[in-house]
């Protein structure tokens, strides 16, 4: 049956896969699609979306590919019978940091498109920088050593631009193309991150950073909102070259929900695109996850996939250089807090196919970690077991591959090695390491609420945890992550169907085209929320005295980590 009412977009263009969905002002999901670019566009020569160079530990992918996933993706719907002609804005996210490099030629290339043609074969010329630089590159170890040290410390460019220097920040890897490629970085005409990049291509000109994505990039000072011209000299190479790389980056609009102008004719021609369709502003794929949802204060989301993330909006700043502040994308006085994990669900499936003798399903592993106590002690007085996992190296804490197993006395606050091999115990072990980690880093940023059903106050812990990503389907994961992490309202798992990122900018999409005057992103989409069908709550939150038993552990798994850190001659 035709769709009546508007529509909105929203595109999630993330390492593999470029995903496009669509829903109503309700905010319900009505169609989705998907590019799966080694499946699709394998021509690349991609792997797993990018392309590495090993010797210098680069990892990239080309915009190129990206284009036709664009012009393939919109096929797709099309297909499925979407009426473009009502979709009335349209917004996304890309992964974060990476940069494409554009020419000089590169606007007005994008607003004379034949829509006959494809993107690609038409933009070619538009890119001084046939790659973009992905956020798995680890080339800039050297950069990162300047920027860190170009404020005075890690901790002073953590409290200016919210996170100290990583390799795959922005500013540093700018920095890297600039002596790399001198005389492609001269004819560099603008800059993009992935998100805008998206953006600028749905317009038809050079779409503005946005403002939550820019705390990306290692260059944008956070309190004053605007660009930090030490570090973006340090970028540019030099105080003279300032604001050439200020205009290559352009201006940061603070509302990021003002939409920057009408869908380029192309897509109008080519696929029936409503003409006033509105572009509202693109954001990276951490900060358009935390608006899947209208995520209150002290709620927080983790997402379990390849990788481990932990998100929460929150109005407190409080850097440090081992994770991340950055801008909300939509409002102001809010910020993201992210801790981002290199090992999340390699790790675990390391650990499965040790327990299981064939096979790849979770039972046994799920048997085997119901079946072990908590922290493997049998009585309250035993050590605590507790291990570090790392397939790959890992960034939280900075330390490389490998595995440490300790045993720690609560009592004593004494910490031994214990035999480094697998043991079935590790099925619960591997879990409570990972939420022990997420408990050991939030532990500032949440604060002690009553028990809505006892009245009784409760140590400080999430209000609600929501689990998204491939673990989220695991009854046990969550489990333990409601043992470890607590929650005064308990775990729960989003339930909305498509992909909390694309959803999360499609929602942008609502609220900007929406809102009324003042109306903030919160409000607009809490109104439209429809609690019961959109989440699902898959377990209770804090237990009495397991809580507490595992607030002990945080302090033996910090231990544990700085004696890894220190053998490793990593402890900063
Ligand atoms: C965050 C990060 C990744 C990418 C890709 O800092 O690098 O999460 O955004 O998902």
């Amino acid at each position: 049956m035709a769709q009546k009412g508007p529509l909105y977009m929203g595109f999630d263009l993330s390492t593999q896969q470029l995903k496009a969905i669509v829903v109503d002002s309700n905010l319900k999901l009505t169609q989705e699609a998907k590019v799966d670019f080694d499946a699709d566009l394998g021509k690349y020569g991609i792997e797993k979306g990018v392309i590495t160079n090993p010797a210098e530990g680069e990892v990239f992918a080309p915009p190129a590919m990206w284009l036709d996933a664009v012009n393939l993706v919109l096929d797709r719907l099309a297909e499925a019978g979407i009426d473009f002609g009502q979709v009335m804005g349209l917004s996304g996210a890309g992964m974060q940091h990476g940069t494409v490099f554009w020419s000089k030629k590169a606007e007005t290339l994008m607003v004379n498109l034949d829509a006959g043609k494809s993107l690609s074969e038409q933009l070619k010329d538009a890119l001084a920088h046939d790659m973009s630089p992905n956020w798995q590159d680890s080339s800039t170890q050297k950069q990162c050593d300047a920027f860190d040290a170009e404020l005075g410390s890690a901790d002073k460019l953590a409290e200016l631009t919210g996170s100290a220097a990583h390799h795959r920040f922005s500013g540093p890897q700018i920095m890297r193309y600039r002596t790399k490629y001198p005389s492609k970085y001269d004819q560099t005409a603008r800059i993009s991150l992935v998100s805008s990049f998206l953006a600028s291509v749905f317009l038809g000109k050079i779409a503005p950073i946005d403002i939550g994505d820019v705390t990306g990039m290692n260059m944008w000072d956070v309190h004053r909102g605007r660009w930090n011209d030490q570090l973006v000299a340090l970028a540019a190479g030099g105080k003279d070259q300032v604001e050439e790389l200020k205009h290559k980056l352009g201006d940061v609009p603070e509302d990021g929900g003002a939409g920057f102008g009408m869908v380029n004719n192309y897509f109008a021609t080519r696929y029936g695109f409503n003409p006033e369709c509105i572009i509202c502003p693109f954001t990276g794929d951490n900060p358009s996850t935390i608006l899947a949802l209208p995520l209150r204060a002290s709620d927080a989301m983790v997402s379990l996939g390849t990788s481990t993330t932990f998100l929460m909006s929150t109005p407190e700043y409080k850097p440090d250089p081992a994770y991340h502040f950055m801008n909300h994308p939509c409002t102001p006085g809010l910020y993201m807090f992210m801790l981002c994990y290199k090992n999340g669900g390699l790790a675990r499936e390391n650990i499965r196919d040790q327990i299981n003798k064939s096979g790849n399903n979770w039972d046994a592993f799920n048997d085997t970690a119901m079946a072990t106590s908590p922290l493997s002690q049998k009585k309250d007085s035993d050590d605590m077991r507790l291990g570090l996992y790392f397939p790959m190296h890992e960034t939280v804490p900075n330390l490389p591959a490998g595995q440490w197993r300790m045993a720690f006395n609560a009592e004593t606050n004494d910490l031994q090695d214990v035999p480094n091999d697998f043991v079935p115990d590790d099925a619960r072990n591997i879990i409570e390491s990972q939420m022990l980690s997420l408990r050991l880093r939030s532990q500032k940023l949440v604060h002690s609420e009553k028990d809505p059903a006892t009245g009784q106050q409760l140590p400080p812990q999430p209000r609600r945890v929501y689990l998204v990503g491939g673990g989220s389907a695991n009854p046990v994961i969550a489990n333990i992550c409601a043992e470890v992490l607590g929650s005064v309202e308990g775990i729960y798992k989003l339930d909305i169907g498509g992909n909390a990122c694309a959803l999360g900018a499609a929602y942008k999409a609502v609220w900007g085209c929406e809102r009324k005057q003042g109306q903030t992103f919160e409000d607009l989409i809490g109104s439209r929320w429809d609690e019961s069908k959109f989440v699902e709550k898959i377990a209770d939150g804090y237990r009495k005295g397991t809580f507490e038993r595992y607030g002990e552990a945080v302090r033996g798994f910090d231990l544990m980590e700085k004696e890894a850190l220190k053998r490793e001659g990593r402890l900063r």
